[in-house]
């Protein structure tokens, strides 16, 4: 029943060399996979996307990632051409005729080409493509002795205009705020909502520890609903660490007994200073280690296999 992918026009000898790239039915060479300047991913960051991994031929968390690109198109009131099946075989397809074992996945969905203006209904076709590359992790010494963040002016969407929980193609506001943390030579950013209350980071969900139980926000404050989160979650639970979803401030963060990232391409990186305030004792903590090392054993066993 998998109408996708359709065709391949690559010629044996691309496919050694080059990475292919699925585009609206077919596969074409990076070189050639081009998008009209009329399309309104491009002119409104009108779209939505995903970043998933693969780890030895397992695609982590793919049905979740799937659901959250639907539910997220659903809300721009956009139709993806395929349903979550096809998505799935164009996704294994991608990483099969790119030969990759460990690799990071973009798939991305854009209202399509229309005109100048707005008005999405003049988009009549959705363009969906799929990017499979290899790799870029942080510094291995990130992991180990932890990170500094600051929190920066640029407050989180509000939910009641640009929902957090949409992850669409207008990250301005996650840029702005990445510029404001590089800007003073970090990284990362902590972003508050309106209200003051911490939301994320520009790529990344916070947790903290503090007397061993771990806190993190809850989506409604302004946060992406991560799917390295919630598996951070239920390890948590399966682990015997207490979970709590609920508002935090600065104070509650700088008084934390440690400090941790998660996102897809971050996996779960310690924090260990926060605006010039030191975290627990400035070394990640034995709960972040714990999940840290929980978080890769699930990574060798949870996801959709295929094979090269
Ligand atoms: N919050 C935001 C705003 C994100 O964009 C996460 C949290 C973590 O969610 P997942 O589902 O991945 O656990 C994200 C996703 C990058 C990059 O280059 C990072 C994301 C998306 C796109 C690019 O660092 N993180």
């Amino acid at each position: 029943m998998s109408k996708a992918p359709k065709k391949k026009t690559v010629k044996p000898t691309e496919l050694q060399n080059e990475l292919l790239i699925y585009l609206n039915g077919e596969f074409v060479p990076k070189s050639e996979a081009k998008v009209s300047v009329f399309d309104h991913g491009l002119l409104y960051g009108d779209g939505v996307f995903e970043g998933i991994r693969s780890y030895n031929c397992l695609v982590f968390k793919l049905k979740e990632h799937l659901e959250r690109l639907f539910e997220s198109a659903h809300t721009i009131m956009l139709t993806i051409p395929y349903n979550q099946e096809e998505m799935t075989e164009i996704i294994l397809e991608t990483l099969r005729v790119n030969k990759l074992r460990d690799a990071y996945i973009r798939v991305v969905v854009t209202r399509g080409e229309g005109d100048l203006g707005l008005d999405p209904r003049k988009c009549k076709k959705a363009t969906v493509f799929v990017i499979a590359d290899s790799i870029v992790l942080y510094p291995e010494k990130l992991y180990r002795n932890g990170m500094g963040i600051i929190t920066v002016p640029t407050v989180r969407n509000l939910p009641e205009a640009v929902n957090p929980q949409v992850k669409s193609l207008n990250y301005l506001n996650n840029i702005m705020a990445k510029i404001e943390a590089n800007n003073s030579g970090y990284m990362e950013a902590l972003m508050l909502n309106p209200q003051g209350y911490v939301a994320e980071c520009t790529g990344d969900n916070i947790f903290m520890v503090k007397e061993r139980i771990l806190s993190t926000p809850p989506a409604h404050v302004g946060a992406l609903k991560g799917i390295t989160r919630q598996a951070i979650i239920d390890l948590a639970r399966r682990n015997d660490v207490p979970v709590q979803e609920r508002m935090l401030t600065r104070h509650d963060l700088f008084n934390a007994d440690e400090m941790f990232l998660t996102g897809t391409a971050a996996e779960v990186i310690p924090v260990v200073s926060l605006d010039g305030r030191q975290i627990g004792n400035a070394k990640p903590g034995r709960v972040t280690a714990k999940l840290r090392s929980a978080f890769a054993d699930l990574t060798k066993r949870d996801g959709a296999r295929y094979s090269i």
